[in-house]
Parts: C-alpha cells; structure tokens; sequence
C-alpha cells in the first residue's frame, strides 16, 4: 500500500460516527430510564463488544449518553470507512501523512457558554460511577487538549478526574507529554490552561491516545484525525483560555491546571481491572461550552472499548516502525490478552535471514510499552493465534530464536514489574529459515474441499 493510495473519510465528528454505527447494525438505542450511577456502566459491560448503546433518557440530566462506540474492531473500521482488516495500514497512513486542523469562526459546540466559577459540574453534566469501589463519579474520557504557544505545541491525552465538588476536578498525569508541558508551567510558577473534551469519534479518540515514535513530543495528534478525515479539523477557540478545540465535539471543560496543588484521589479501577489510587493534580473549570443538545460519552476502564482506544493506534505506529526498516512488512496485531499493550504480533515477507530479528527491534524500538513480540512468515495470519502458536511449536528454538532484553522502563499497570520499575522484554522469532519455506504441499483429501454435506449426511 503506497503513500498515494486515497483512502476514505472517516466520519467527521460523534453524530456521524452514530449514524454509520446504526446504519450498520452497530448501535442500539435504550428507551428506558438509566442511572449514570452503576447502571449505565453495567449495561455496558453487558455489551462489551457491541453494540454502541445511546442512553436517550438519563436520571437527573437532560444530556443522552452514548456508550461503547470503540466496542469492537469493526466499529472503528465502520468509522474510518475501511474494512476491518485495513485498520492498521489506514492508521499508519495517517500517522505518516498528518493534515494541519484549521481555526474556524464558531462550531456547534459552543452554542452553549457557562462561567465557570459558580459551576457544579456534577449538577451539569451526567458522569458515570463506574465500579463499585471507585471513589465516586469519575470523567473517563475527556481528551485533555494543552497548547504551548510559545513552543508552538499542541498536545492531547487521557486523564481520569475525579469530581471534586463544585468545578474542580482531579487529574492524574503520569510523566509524558502533557506532564512536561505542566512542569514548565510550573516551573514559572503559572497555571497550565487546558481543554477537556467530550463527545468525539474514532478519528479523535484514537489519536489523542496515540504514543510511541510516531508522536513524539511537539507532534500534533490532531493531525491524525485530519488525516482520517481527509480535511483540516476545524478548530474554535476557546472562550476563557488560549486553547483551540474541535468545533464539532459536544461538551468542552476549559480551565486549568493549578500549580503546585497535588491531592489524593482514587481508588479507581485502572484498565486492567485493579484499584490503585495516585497522587492528582487539581483541574478548575473556567468555562463550561456544549451543543445545546449536547450528547455525553462515557467510557468504563477496563472495557474492550478502553483497550481498543488505548491500543488500536499502536498497531499503526508499529506498522509504520516495523515497514521502515522491513518493507516485506504484512501485518501486525496487538492483542487482547496483552492489553493491546504489551503484546504484539508481526507478520512478515522474509527476504533476508536476519528479517526476524530486525522486526523485534525495530517493534521495540517503535512503542515503549511493548514487552512481548513475536515475529511469523507472512503465510501466517496475526489474528489466527492457533496458526501463531503452531510457528512457535514448529519453528521456533529458544537458544536461537529468543531474545531478552532485560532492564528496561516498564508500565505500572504490569504488576510484575521488578524494583525500579524495569521490565525485561521478549522477543521471538518463529519464522522459518529463509529459503525453507514451505513449498511442500500439505497433505490433502481428495474431493474434502468440495463435498456437500447434505448429499450424505
Ligand atoms: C481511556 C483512557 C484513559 C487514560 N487515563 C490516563 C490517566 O488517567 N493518566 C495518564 O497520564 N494517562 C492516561 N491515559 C494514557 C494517555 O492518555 C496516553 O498514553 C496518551 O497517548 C499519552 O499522550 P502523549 O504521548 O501525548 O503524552 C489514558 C488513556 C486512555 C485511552
Ligand atoms: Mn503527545
């Protein structure tokens, strides 16, 4: 697939990702009265993998929620207008040929303005309690949008908050991009403005939570959606801070980190389903703009929809890392069981001896958090984990194939990470020697493939 292959727009904002969803099947509406307090999220952990679910009447708000739009793999696909099997190669294209949002005059989604000071937000807006032994309401799914005007970078990521009362907010920001942009903030001793925005479709989500060499610091992931898009995303500027955010989202928080104020906050189930509590910083709503329909997105931690979100972009940045340097590049997976984190699967066309090896450092080399890869002839599908299995039973030696690179930063949610929280990661390379492949033909039964079942049984 080359640069110049046109692919189609995704959808260009969360109501148009909805229709295609519902067209599609993918999307059901729930007439009945829901609680955001548990009940939303129980239904949607009830449809785990699908459908969509859009709460039209919620207790105590007027707000519609919407649910598990990222539920599956064909939904993402169904938004990006691809097909299930193209998402790696679309994702890639994107991260590699970004396209600049654009500053518009007004957007839909400031139709509604509200000050920020006197705000309750939980009065506002209908944020879901999620797990049992969560501290309370949480925001999950807000993109946090921070601009360094005078650096000329733009940056978004996910940061859970914890309602605090009133307008303010915990957010946890563990130490990456958004974390260095609060420390030179602080260290000039002023607050860090920041949008949080609500109500986006694949194209946004999956890139606010794009990391790895693709995105490295001073990238704009707003660039992947354009690209998805095929269009600049218009942007609006924000109403109290100097922060532009998407004119299509339904809900925008703007405000701002303070400084130098760290609370306690949790517990809350991280994504692997175990409570952990972490120091927050403090996050105060200056502003509060919305649709006047506004629609609000939730999102449970731990759900397919979370890890499909978290992880999905990574099979995009390690294809475009891996094809660099192996242009016999095939296919890569992330899987489910790895928390579409840690584990991921590559195959390739061999046309050197030496290709596997060169694929597990250039997969390491290209996502941090990867710990686990293993590497199989591209007549081997990613996604048929019998057929990968089959590759590490049948061509695979340890003492030759294996490597350990022990040491290396690790990611907190791996809970068997060693003192410092290093990690050692794994590579395997279960391709067959190059020149060995298998030309002999399988054992076959005559007429198997083109019985009819019913003429005899
Ligand atoms: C639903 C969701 C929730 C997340 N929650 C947090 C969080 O609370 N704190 C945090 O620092 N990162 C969180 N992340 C991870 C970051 O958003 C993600 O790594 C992002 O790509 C970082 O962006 P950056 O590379 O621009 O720093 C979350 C990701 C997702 C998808
Ligand atoms: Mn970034």
């Amino acid at each position: 697939m080359t640069d110049s292959v046109k692919w189609p727009a995704a959808a260009h904002d969360l109501r148009a990702e909805l229709r295609l969803l519902e067209n599609a099947g993918l999307l059901t509406r729930v007439r009945r009265r829901a609680d955001p307090r548990f009940q939303i999220a129980a239904l949607a952990r009830a449809c785990d993998t699908g459908p969509a679910l859009l709460f039209e009447s919620v207790t105590d708000s007027r707000h519609p929620v919407v649910i598990n739009t990222q539920a599956s793999r064909a939904m993402i696909a169904a938004s990006f207008g691809v097909h299930v099997d193209q998402v790696a190669r679309r994702y890639a294209h994107a991260l590699r040929n970004p396209v600049a949002p654009v500053l518009v005059a007004d957007g839909p989604v400031q139709e509604e303005v509200l000050a920020g000071d006197s705000l309750d937000l939980a009065a506002e807006l209908p944020v879901l309690t999620h797990h049992e032994g969560d501290a309370g309401p949480y925001l999950t799914t807000g993109v946090v949008i921070a601009e360094d005007r005078e650096l000329g970078v733009r940056n978004l990521s996910y940061h859970r908050m914890q309602l605090r009362g009133g307008n303010e907010t915990g957010m946890v920001v563990v130490q990456r991009h958004l974390h260095r942009l609060l420390d030179r903030a602080e260290s000039a001793g002023r607050a860090l403005p920041v949008a949080v925005v609500l109500g986006l479709s694949a194209a946004v989500r999956l890139a606010a939570a794009t990391s790895g060499s693709a995105t490295p610091f001073g990238f704009d992931e707003l660039g992947i959606t354009g690209a998805l898009q095929n269009r600049s995303l218009p942007l609006v500027q924000c109403r109290t801070i100097p922060v532009c955010v998407p004119a299509d989202a339904e809900i925008v928080l703007e405000g701002e980190i303070v400084p130098g104020r760290w609370e306690d906050e949790g517990p809350f189930a991280e994504f692997d389903g175990e409570y952990e509590s972490e120091p927050a910083r403090v996050f105060r709503v200056t502003a509060l703009t919305r649709r006047r329909d506004a629609m609000y997105q939730g999102l449970t931690s731990g759900a397919r929809e979370q890890l499909n979100i978290m992880g999905l972009p990574n099979e995009g940045v390690l294809f475009g890392a891996i094809r660099a340097v192996l242009p016999g590049l095939r296919d890569v997976r992330v899987t489910l069981g790895g928390l579409r984190k840690f584990h991921a699967i590559v195959s390739i066309d061999k046309q050197h001896d030496g290709d596997g090896m060169d694929a597990i450092v250039a997969a390491f080399a290209g996502h941090r958090d990867l710990k686990h890869v293993i590497v199989v002839d591209g007549d081997v599908s990613p996604h048929d984990s019998a057929a990968v299995e089959r590759a590490i039973a049948t061509h695979m030696q340890a003492s030759r194939d294996m490597v350990v690179i022990p040491g290396g930063r690790g990611n907190p949610v791996d809970r068997s990470l060693r003192s410092g929280g290093v990690t050692d990661r794994v590579g395997v390379d279960a391709t067959r020697p190059l020149g060995s492949s298998d030309d002999t033909p399988r054992a076959m039964i005559p007429g198997a493939e083109h019985m009819v079942l019913s003429d005899w049984l």
